[in-house]
């Protein structure tokens, strides 16, 4: 059996608290700022979604190493061992079909059991599935069919009532809706299609549940998608009412997209719902966060800061998600780095000075601005991001535990090396 005691020796105890009383001091903190600071990177929760603890795979291959989840029992209980070792992630993200409950009492107390709870519930009408009386291809929410659009409609009412059993209150809408060439759709019909069927679904949801409108801007669809921008999203948000809102996938932007500007108008306009977070360095990739551009995750978590620090910004709670897959790297190990990486970023966000920055800024003091988000960025908050983990019984190092508690080799021996395709 897998312990769940996360033993840190006294030489590594010894050393990490030198490690803080460095920062600390370095950071001219007293004490209790430097616990309020801990404190704020510990309540920072991100969900794992069950579709992203298998080994993912491109369509040129895929490479699993075995001992993946075979069943949702099996993802409750991985994401069970990165929140034992992180104590970063209180909830699962679901997606339905591929994680309908078979014994939601069972879930319910295996949930329990690790400290878990549903996040949200993820519909899927981007693919076929077996019997399915009509077929998905060109289009769900925006067909020109009312019988594809209606079946499309009643999948989001049945998740929305998955959702319910298990104690989810957010359904996210992410459609691959969209035209391969010039001429194939009406842009404006196939939006106003969409339109009218999210209302439709919006209608159908419980008065305390929020809905998330997920945007990308290509595949699978590759001339046009439906939603591909915040605008779009923004757009079907509001014609929906005022418990819609904008989900930012990372990957989901064109190169050299500026997502932290995106993000600030977002929380301006009091629309910012979510995040799927992720990596990429040309399109979709999801790769692990923060991999590729840990700047720009630290400018997105400088946007949030600042906001949530702004009397002036009205957004609701802001549901943070990861929505990575792991084509080369452990499944487990791949997340954990991801929520490192994510509150690592939220650290360094912490440490700007929001009123020096907001002087600068008001006297156009350019160098000023720059040298004073450097300042944070080029911070090494690893001591506070550990305090945060181990103060609440996680590992010291997550990444160490998981092999020399040799977790994945028990997995395999329990699981064994066959892997079912869960997802993508
Ligand atoms: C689409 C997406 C969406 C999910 C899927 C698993 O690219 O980001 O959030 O439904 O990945
Ligand atoms: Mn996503």
């Amino acid at each position: 059996m897998i312990s769940e005691v996360n033993e840190v020796s006294p030489v590594e105890h010894k050393k990490h608290v030198a490690g803080l009383e460095f920062l600390k001091n370095a950071l001219e903190l007293s004490d209790q700022n430097f616990s309020n600071l801990v404190s704020a990177v510990q309540a920072l929760q991100v969900a794992i979604p069950s579709w992203a603890l298998g080994t993912g795979g491109t369509r040129f291959g895929r490479f699993p190493e075995g001992g993946e989840p075979r069943s949702l029992e099996e993802k409750i209980e991985d994401v069970g061992i990165i929140r034992n070792l992180t104590r970063a992630t209180n909830s699962v993200s679901l997606h339905i079909p591929w994680d309908i409950p078979k014994d939601v009492a069972a879930i319910q107390q295996m949930l329990h059991a690790r400290g878990l709870v549903i996040d949200s519930v993820n519909s899927n009408t981007f693919q076929d599935q077996a019997g399915q009386p009509l077929s998905y291809k060109f289009g769900s929410l925006c067909h020109t069919s009312d019988p594809v659009r209606n079946q499309a409609i009643q999948h989001n009412i049945e998740v929305i009532e998955h959702g319910k059993s298990l104690g989810s209150k957010v359904l996210t809408v992410w459609l691959a809706d969209g035209s391969n060439f010039p001429g194939q759709h009406n842009f404006r019909r196939a939006f106003a299609r969409t339109q009218k069927s999210l209302e439709q679904i919006y209608k159908a949801m419980p008065a305390d549940w929020t809905m998330l409108v997920e945007y990308k801007p290509y595949e699978p669809s590759f001339y046009s998608m439906v939603i591909p921008d915040w605008g779009t999203s923004h757009e079907l948000c509001k014609g929906c009412g005022d418990r819609a809102h904008v989900l930012v996938d990372l990957g989901h932007h064109l190169p050299n997209t500026n997502i932290e500007q995106i993000v600030a108008r977002l929380l301006h306009i009091g629309r910012l719902g979510g995040f799927h977070f992720n990596g990429s360095q040309y399109g979709d990739d999801d790769l692990t966060t923060g991999a590729i551009k840990p700047f720009q995750l630290f400018l997105i978590f400088h946007e949030l800061a600042t906001g949530a620090s702004d009397t002036l910004v009205k957004n609701p709670p802001v549901a943070y998600m990861i929505d990575a897959s792991h084509n080369l790297k452990d499944p487990i190990e791949d997340l954990m780095i991801s929520l490192e990486n994510i509150r690592t970023a939220y650290a360094k966000a912490l440490l700007v000075d929001i009123r020096a920055l907001e002087q600068a800024q008001h006297d156009n003091d350019v160098v000023a601005c720059e040298q004073i988000l450097q300042r944070a960025f080029q911070t090494d908050v690893r001591p506070i991001v550990a305090e945060a983990r181990i103060r609440e019984g996680g590992a010291l190092n997550p990444l160490e535990s998981f092999r020399s508690k040799r977790i994945r080799t028990e997995l395999i021996a329990k699981r064994g090396r066959k892997t079912i395709a869960t997802g993508l």
